[in-house]
């Protein structure tokens, strides 16, 4: 099988298709997905392929059940005959070069046992999300399934990605904070998966999954969505192994996914009388969002007068839905100068260029997803009261009371919208020692930030 695999790798790798043809797409990457069918579409092999598709790559599948289900909860389930989930396996993996495989539903300790087998001395990332029990409540494993898992797939798993229930279930542990949640993350990894990432969207408060790699816990923090959606545990694992697919490291890969998964919560739909649905179909426009700044940085140097430029510079910045790290975050490198009577820019727009303006917006993105674009602006009396009577809200924070150690703008910002309890169109701050004071414009876009500004330039 192992040997197979690599042939047909190197195949793929010369960009011959069949017959000799050179194949236009031949650097597409696939996953074989081995998961259970939900007829209502919303979960299972269907959220996977939506989702592999939504990231440009191409899914295989090895159904291992067909779930009778719509968003309300399970009807009846089918586990295939095993041989047949075999043949499966066997067909993609002795063909097809695939980057990644991830695993769903597995339903029984007997497909377990074949889908341990079958991935015996593959090289690629295997993904698994131990799918234990379905949205609306239903369950979708056998006893014994659990055992089996921790016996025969996890010593052979590159990350598992439990949410609470499930890392409780197979460690025996109870999880109440995030301090259980690396503990859990830590115990699985001791019985024998290569990382862990510990899902948090079952616990109370702020929104943080674990991933632990056996030497570092990473702290990944998100907007809590109110409310739980069918396909988000598929739909992420099944990203995350796309990503891995595609070369990225595993850190990158789960934040991309993350990312994937913010917007398919932003975009989520209701197809029937129960769990709505996440768009696990979101595809990501990173063209448009950094076209959609660049005209907007034009437009700025046109119109925005020098005396609102601050000596340090002025940024924009635009992020993607769900942007997880100043990478996700669009901006001018090295700012909007003052040369002369003009403004100019230092650099070029693109991603990562700012992590000044990329913290206002993150924080901000943490309490309300929507607001994705920022600006700064001189401090003056006289700017802060055009503020004011162009009818902007207004927050503000005070550089004083910040604790030691934190990033100035995104505690800042936080601090901020915690006071007002919501994202208000400006944030200025007063100062302090070494500290320039500073206005901030928010909004959902670059335009609509440039209409607040010209409230103010144009009261
Ligand atoms: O989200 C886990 C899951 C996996 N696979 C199938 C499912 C579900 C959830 O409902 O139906 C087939």
């Amino acid at each position: 099988m192992a040997a197979q695999w690599h042939e047909s790798q190197e195949g793929k790798r010369s960009g011959k298709g069949f017959k000799g043809q050179t194949t236009l797409f031949h650097a597409v990457k696939s996953v074989l997905v081995i998961a259970g069918s939900d007829s209502g579409g919303g979960a299972g092999i269907q959220a996977d392929l939506k989702a592999l598709a939504s990231i440009g790559v191409h899914g295989c599948t090895a159904i291992t059940c067909i779930t009778a289900q719509n968003t309300k909860g399970v009807l009846s389930t089918l586990p295939l005959p095993v041989e047949t989930l075999r043949d499966q396996v066997r067909a993609v993996l002795d063909d097809i070069a695939v980057g990644a495989v991830k695993t769903g539903m597995l339903y029984s300790e007997e497909i377990v046992r074949a889908v341990s087998e079958e991935l015996e001395g593959v090289e690629c990332p295997i993904v698994v999300d131990p799918v234990m029990i379905a949205t609306a409540g239903s369950s979708l494993h056998v006893s014994g399934f659990a055992q089996a898992l921790l016996k025969h797939l996890l010593p052979m798993t590159t990350v598992v990605t439990p949410n609470l229930d499930e890392a409780e279930a197979l460690t025996g542990m109870a999880i109440r904070d995030v301090e259980g949640m690396r503990k859990a993350a830590k115990a699985l990894r001791e019985l024998g998966a290569q990382a862990v990432l510990v899902k948090g969207g079952h616990l109370k408060g702020e929104l943080v999954d674990i991933l632990y790699d056996g030497q570092d816990f990473h702290s990944l923090p998100g907007h809590r969505f109110p409310k739980e959606l069918h396909g988000s545990g598929c739909a992420y694992a099944s990203t995350i192994a796309g990503y891995l697919a595609r070369g990225l490291n595993l850190l990158d890969s789960v934040k991309g996914a993350r990312r994937k998964i913010a917007a398919g919560f932003e975009t989520s739909y209701s197809v029937g009388q129960g769990f709505d649905l996440i768009n696990s179909a979101f595809v990501e426009d990173r063209w448009g969002v950094w076209q959609t700044l660049r005209q907007a940085v034009d437009e700025l140097l046109l119109f925005m007068p020098p005396l609102l430029v601050p000596e340090v510079g002025v940024n924009l910045g635009y992020a993607l839905p769900g942007a997880q790290g100043y990478e996700d975050i669009c901006a001018v490198e090295g700012r909007i100068v003052r040369a002369g009577s003009r403004l100019v820019t230092a650099g070029p727009v693109g991603f990562g260029a700012s992590r000044h303006v990329a913290r206002i917006i993150l924080a901000a993105m943490m309490f309300d997803p929507a607001f994705r674009s920022a600006m700064n602006v001189r401090y003056g009396e006289d700017v802060l009261e055009r503020c004011r009577a162009s009818g902007l809200t207004l927050g503000t924070f005070d550089r004083s009371a910040e604790p030691k150690g934190v990033a100035t703008m995104e505690w800042g910002t936080r601090e901020a919208i915690r006071d007002l309890g919501k994202v208000p169109d400006v944030i200025y701050d007063l100062g302090g020692p070494g500290k320039v004071p500073m206005i901030r414009i928010l909004g959902r876009s670059p335009t609509e930030v440039l209409e607040k500004l010209r409230r103010v330039v144009t009261p």
